[in-house]
């Protein structure tokens, strides 16, 4: 017989390394312009997005101007991959729906061709139109476009950002009916380009007793590394009954997570093996009435290898049921 026990959110993270990825900005200060990556997961030769966003806007924003840098020793802008979050006009979604209608300039492949450009140098500017259906000024965060770089060779593991600059007298801001409008300027930040994922190890297959299952020190830890730094490792059970004699098979998924968020999986099967209970379910050191309805608990919403559980099992077949009750009531009477 194979009975599949109700799979358990067990998701216990055992390291955290503190992440170096910009998330999308959850609170920017009033009235920015923002240049956000949500992923720093490339690598050479891959593709790195970087987004410019209007954020939290505290008045009507009509227009913006954003002159933006980048390492073009580290980057190489992709114009036709780039995009501009048109009001109207634009044909590759997300491109489509803008709050800005006019740009300059219009095309934005061409935003590193202006009079006095030097390498890794970006201008792009707009506004909304003066009638029709993008004539509204924005009032909403708005994706205003979107640029994309590819990582250059040899980089892995390097660190670079992408910024705004002046040019010239002119500053990054945004501005309504022509009125510069005080910007809080908010770059990308650190970015490590990792294009690898971390590589894992899964700890051996083991079989341990019920009241052993729950220590890691009896299970064993996965390892992992990552080239960029140390990667976060957690895990997820799921469990189910044995063939033939009772036992629990835990297939236990680890997951290997880097800063970037590339994850490596690997499967260990722990194999839990029925021990007696003893009936102290409450695990309080006693035998009494108080651990009668923890086990009726455990009967009504069934549970998982763990102190509980494997106290409750007072006839060692790994479910908890009436059977089990039963041995409870009768130490409890015996005294
Ligand atoms: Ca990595
Ligand atoms: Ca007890
Ligand atoms: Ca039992």
């Amino acid at each position: 017989m194979h009975r599949t026990i109700p799979l358990i959110a067990n998701l216990i993270l055992l390291a955290v390394v503190s992440s170096t990825t910009p998330q999308a900005l959850a609170e920017a200060p009033p009235d920015s312009l923002t240049l956000e990556s949500t992923s720093c997961a490339a690598g050479p030769g891959d593709t790195l997005q970087v987004e410019l966003w209007l954020r939290n806007p505290q008045q009507p924003i009509s227009g913006f101007q954003a002159f933006v840098q980048f390492d073009p020793a580290a980057l190489t802008y992709l114009g036709i991959a780039s995009c501009y979050t048109k009001c109207t006009g634009a044909t590759d979604p997300p491109c489509g729906n803008g709050p800005f209608q006019l740009y300059f300039p219009a095309d934005v492949s061409n935003a590193g061709n202006f009079s006095g450009a030097q390498p890794g140098e970006l201008n792009i500017s707009g506004s909304t139109g003066f009638t029709g259906p993008c004539a509204a000024p924005a009032s909403a965060d708005a994706r205003i476009a979107i640029l994309s770089f590819q990582v250059n060779a040899g980089l892995q593991c390097a660190t670079t950002s992408v910024d705004f600059r002046d040019w010239g007298a002119l500053s990054s801001e945004l501005s309504d009916q022509g009125i510069p409008v005080p910007t809080s300027l908010v770059a990308t930040g650190e970015l490590t380009l990792d294009g690898a994922p971390p590589q894992i190890a899964c700890p051996e297959d083991v079989t341990v007793s019920c009241q052993a299952f729950p220590d890691i020190g009896e299970t064993g830890m996965a390892g992992a590394i990552d080239d960029c730094g140390e990667p976060a490792l957690e895990f997820s059970d799921s469990i189910a009954m044995g063939e033939g004699d009772p036992e629990l098979i835990v297939t236990r998924t680890w997951t290997a997570t880097d800063a970037c968020g590339h994850t490596t999986q690997c499967v260990q099967t722990i194999t839990v093996t029925p021990s007696l209970g003893d009936g102290d379910v409450n695990g309080d050191g006693f035998v009494d009435g108080l651990d009668v309805q923890p086990m009726i608990e455990l009967m009504i919403e069934g549970g998982t290898p763990g102190p509980a559980f494997c106290a409750a099992d007072m006839n060692a077949d790994l479910q908890i049921n009436d059977a089990d009750a039963g041995l409870l009531v009768s130490a409890l009477l015996a005294g």
